[in-house]
């Protein structure tokens, strides 16, 4: 049974915590109550009525359970809210043949966060307390959490920002029955600053704060089913997550290309992604929400990113194109023939054009309509 400790020991404690943090490499770290996050649970039903969730499950599925953390553990008093770094990339041109990928989604950094909260959890265990942590699960909005417990304040990009930091971070809680002082909330804010709405490719931030996932491209390349046309240029090169939002922040923007992560995904080769078995592609992105679990989504942002390269004399794509042109799923072929037609591939449109599939031929149908061939 543990003891309810005083106040100077609960300040105490949290120091502790607090340290413990920092050596685990958290860059913040608060405390807030675990009583239920109304005004989110309202802004996530105006979303889903405005259909501004684009159909996404996850906290939009049970707003009352991701908004109300006694339904993660009853006698939940506290969440303690951790956030770790997730090096920004060097600002520097993209290489053609490589594709985008996200700052949070080149190394599972959640695995490396949730290890962090657990390293905590498990002293607060050990002292008698309960303690979970949730980290980017559908129970619990890890924003409004680190908000309410003074990690930073809510961008117009959406995202959390740390004060001198900016929002390069994934954020996540210990839920726990142990009460502890709350962190007093970030009072900055974005100001008149407005240049990641200004910045966003696809006009996603529709008003400050707010994301219509539907433009979203970070959404765009992780939903399932084919992308919209009206997106498929402004996508680039991404087959991953989207930074732009963040990159074009001035906040914490001293100091990136010092903390730049020198990493291998950054630079994965497009052909790499085509070219890959299923089980390879499963296992080397594991720590990514891939819809239905089904790597063809993977290929056909590869396939978009083909298109967007302006690479029109690299054999090595022109026959992965002739390949997935020839490929049994329609959504893949139709792709295909987007970037066909993107890189004026006369015979490889040629091919698509007598495609069985009306997926298919009616790109090419579609770009004959608007003159782009
Ligand atoms: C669904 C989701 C998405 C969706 C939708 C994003 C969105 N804006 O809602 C998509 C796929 C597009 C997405 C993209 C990204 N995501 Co995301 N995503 C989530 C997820 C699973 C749920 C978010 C959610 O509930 N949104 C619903 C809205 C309503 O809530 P919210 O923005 O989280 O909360 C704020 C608002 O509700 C606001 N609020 C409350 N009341 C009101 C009222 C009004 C009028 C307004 C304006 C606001 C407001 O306050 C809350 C706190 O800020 C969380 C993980 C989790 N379990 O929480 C990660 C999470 C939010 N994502 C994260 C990240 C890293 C990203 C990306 C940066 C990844 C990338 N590089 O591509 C982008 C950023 C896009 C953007 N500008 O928002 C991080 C946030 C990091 C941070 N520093 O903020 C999270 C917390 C994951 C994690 N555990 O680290 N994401």
């Amino acid at each position: 049974m543990s003891v309810e400790p005083n106040n100077n020991l609960k300040v105490d404690y949290f120091e502790k915590i607090s340290d413990l943090a920092t050596h685990l490499g958290l860059t913040a770290l608060g405390v807030t109550s675990a009583e239920p996050f109304v005004e989110t649970r309202t802004e996530i039903e105006r979303r889903k009525e405005l259909g501004l969730h684009g159909g996404m499950q996850f906290t939009f599925r049970n707003p009352k359970r991701s908004t109300t953390p006694k339904m993660i553990m009853g006698e939940a008093n506290s969440l303690i809210v951790g956030a770790l770094r997730t090096p920004a990339p060097r600002l520097e041109k993209a290489n053609t043949d490589a594709v985008r990928i996200a700052a949070y989604a080149r190394k599972d950094y959640y695995s490396v966060l949730r290890n962090a909260l657990s390293v905590i959890a498990e002293m607060l265990k050990k002292d008698g307390w309960k303690a979970q942590v949730v980290a980017d699960e559908n129970s619990l909005v890890d924003r409004a959490a680190a908000i309410r417990a003074g990690i930073g304040w809510h961008g117009k990009n959406g995202n959390v920002l740390i004060p001198g930091h900016g929002s390069w971070f994934v954020l996540g809680s210990i839920v726990t029955n142990i009460e502890l002082p709350h962190s007093e909330k970030v009072q900055q804010d974005c100001g008149v600053c407005k240049r990641c709405i200004d910045a966003c490719p696809t006009g996603a931030i529709i008003e400050p704060g707010v994301v219509d996932a539907r433009k979203c491209i970070a959404w765009l390349v992780q939903a399932p089913g084919i992308i919209p046309h009206e997106y498929r240029e402004s996508i680039g090169q991404r087959i991953y997550g989207c930074d732009d939002c963040q990159e074009i922040c001035p906040e914490g923007r001293e100091g990136r290309d010092v903390e730049f992560d020198q990493d291998v995904e950054a630079d994965y080769p497009v052909e790499q992604i085509l070219e890959a078995e299923d089980e390879e592609l499963l296992e080397r992105f594991s720590s990514w929400y891939i819809a239905e679990r089904n790597p063809r989504y993977l290929r056909r942002n590869a396939l978009v990113a083909i298109g967007n390269s302006n690479e029109t004399e690299n054999i090595a794509f022109k026959s992965l194109l002739n390949r997935y042109l020839l490929n049994p799923d329609p959504l893949l072929r139709s792709h295909a023939a987007w970037a066909s037609i993107r890189l004026g591939h006369k015979e490889l449109v040629d091919l698509a054009k007598n495609d069985s599939d009306p997926l298919v031929s009616e790109e090419v149908v579609l770009a004959e309509l608007e003159g782009s061939i």
